[in-house]
């Protein structure tokens, strides 16, 4: 067979073995591209930069079209970014464009927390492609990345040096995003400003350690412009929509009194070189270094933050499946403890709960037997009293009895004998204080004073009209009609 005939070398345990004839395997590449192209490609683009930097204006002069443009106000409380998705195509291939514009960058007092957005932002769609991928039926296909692929961090043409927000804000992005940083407004800064600018920018990145883009220089067939461009980081660049006519030819630039400045002019502005080493040289990288650093990063990050690692504490490769089973274990474990903490914070309560409630009973229980003793009491005093009055009131009863009877055989006495009434009323009064004593007599004797009133104003009465015999000489002359007047009278 030629196959065995043509083995070469069996270095690595791999022998390499020459053809006989065509096979077709060499058409991979090709097919790889006609796939690829009829998938279409992504591209996500982010521009960070202060508002009014010239961010809409530099995409609409790079992808030669308008965008839709809002222009931000200076008095956006925080930051925030506003994505916009495009569908593009160039020849046969399509591409979907997302632009992410940053809204309201720089413009507040406080710019401590300005990054926090846009690294949130590029985390969420991190985590929105990781989460892609942990699904059981992952649709990565179709699936519409939004990862950003490249982030082009505006600088305002200054002349001095880079601002802290920048450096900030560039540090807390570099690990997550390539950086390419870009000089805007290009054409308000002179020459030999510009270069100073450049040299000056590069040494702060270095001194605090930001990590920017580098175009690459491992591939052979791109080493050689890609090495020259590096050279040129950060991009000075104009942007513009303006068209205008140099010589026979219409270019997009800005026209100024003085003279005309080319977007497209290598010797005005370093945009070609921008464009070109974006999209024509290194887009394709600009994408896997976006999957394979930054995102690879993040996910390494996220799975070990839930737990999961490649080896076990002795350094031994340690599977999905063994890691899944320890978390699941440990996972029982913990939620076992916590049952068990749970049950027992539940018998706590239900224990406090019902000597909370046996003190409660004992309280009205007290509370109860204090009010029946209460009650005994008053009820004890009540009958008391009731026995005492009802003891005045007898005594009462009999001592009108005793009285009337005396009144009355007084009275008998008076009639028969002609005894002087006030002298048996003090007779009476004394003989009632006398069986009552002291402290009963105050009320029977306003009563007796009363009725001694009475009884004297009857007497009086008789006296006058009834007891002629008196008034006609003290003979006692009864006559039917005289004692029946006088117990008329007694009566009344
Ligand atoms: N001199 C000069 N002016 C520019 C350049 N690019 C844009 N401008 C001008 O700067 C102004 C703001 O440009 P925009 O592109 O709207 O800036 P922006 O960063 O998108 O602004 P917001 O989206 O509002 O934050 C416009 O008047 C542009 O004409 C440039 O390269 N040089
Ligand atoms: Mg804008």
């Amino acid at each position: 067979m030629a196959a065995a005939d043509g083995d070469v070398s069996t270095s690595e345990g791999k022998r390499s073995l020459s053809l006989g004839g065509h096979v077709g395997f060499d058409s991979l590449p090709d097919q790889l591209v006609g796939k690829s192209v009829t998938q279409g490609f992504s591209f996500n683009i982010l521009c960070v930069g202060e508002t009014g930097i010239g961010k809409s204006t530099l995409m609409n002069t790079l992808f030669n079209t308008t965008f839709e443009n809002e222009e931000a106000c200076h008095f956006q409380e925080d930051v925030h970014l506003r994505p916009r998705t495009y569908e593009l195509q160039e020849s046969n291939v399509q591409l979907k464009l997302t632009v992410v514009d940053t809204v309201g960058f720089g413009d507040q007092i406080n710019k401590d927390e300005s990054f926090k957005p846009i690294v949130d932002y590029i985390d969420t769609q991190f985590e929105n492609y990781l989460q892609e991928e942990l699904k059981i039926k992952r649709s990565l296909f179709n699936y519409h990345d939004t990862r950003i692929h490249v982030c082009l961090y505006f600088i305002a043409p200054t002349g001095h040096s880079l601002k802290s927000l920048d450096l900030v804000t560039m540090k807390k992005l570099d690990s997550k995003v390539n950086i390419v940083p870009i000089i805007a407004k290009a054409d308000t800064i002179s020459k030999n400003e510009l270069h100073k600018f450049k040299i000056k920018i590069m040494s702060e990145l270095v001194s605090n350690g930001v990590q920017i883009y580098h175009f690459p220089t491992d591939d052979d067939t791109i080493t050689g412009i890609n090495s020259s461009m590096n050279a040129h980081i950060p991009f000075a660049v104009v942007g513009s929509s303006e068209e205008v006519k140099v010589g026979n030819k219409t270019v997009r630039a800005r026209l100024y009194p003085w003279g005309v400045v080319q977007v497209e002019n290598e010797n005005h502005c370093d945009f070609v070189r921008l464009r070109e080493m974006m999209f024509r040289v290194n887009m394709e990288d600009l994408r896997e270094q976006t999957h394979a650093r930054h995102y690879e990063l993040y996910r390494r990050c996220k799975l070990e933050e839930m737990g999961f690692k490649d080896t076990d504490p002795d350094s031994e490769p340690f599977s999905l499946q063994e890691t899944y089973e320890a978390k699941r274990k440990e996972f029982l474990i913990d939620l076992q403890h916590k049952e068990e903490e749970m049950r027992q914070m539940f018998v706590n309560r239900v224990k406090e709960t019902e000597a909370e409630l046996k003190e409660k009973e004992k309280e009205l229980h007290d509370k109860f037997e204090q009010l029946k003793r209460l009650h005994q009491e008053e009820k004890r005093n009540l009958e008391e009293k009731r026995r005492e009055l009802e003891e005045d009131m007898n005594s009462f009863n009999l001592f009108y009895i005793y009285f009337s009877l005396t009144v009355l055989c007084l009275f008998l006495c008076l009639c028969i004998c002609h005894l002087d009434f006030h002298y048996f009323l003090s007779i009476i009064l004394s003989f009632y204080l006398c069986r009552e004593g002291q402290d009963r007599t105050n009320n029977v004797a306003a009563q007796l004073l009363a009725a001694t009133t009475w009884c004297d104003m009857i007497w009086r009465q008789i006296e006058r009209d009834l007891w002629p015999p008196r008034a006609s000489g003290g003979c006692w002359d009864l006559s039917d009609a005289h004692i029946a007047a006088c117990w008329e009278a007694c009566l009344l």
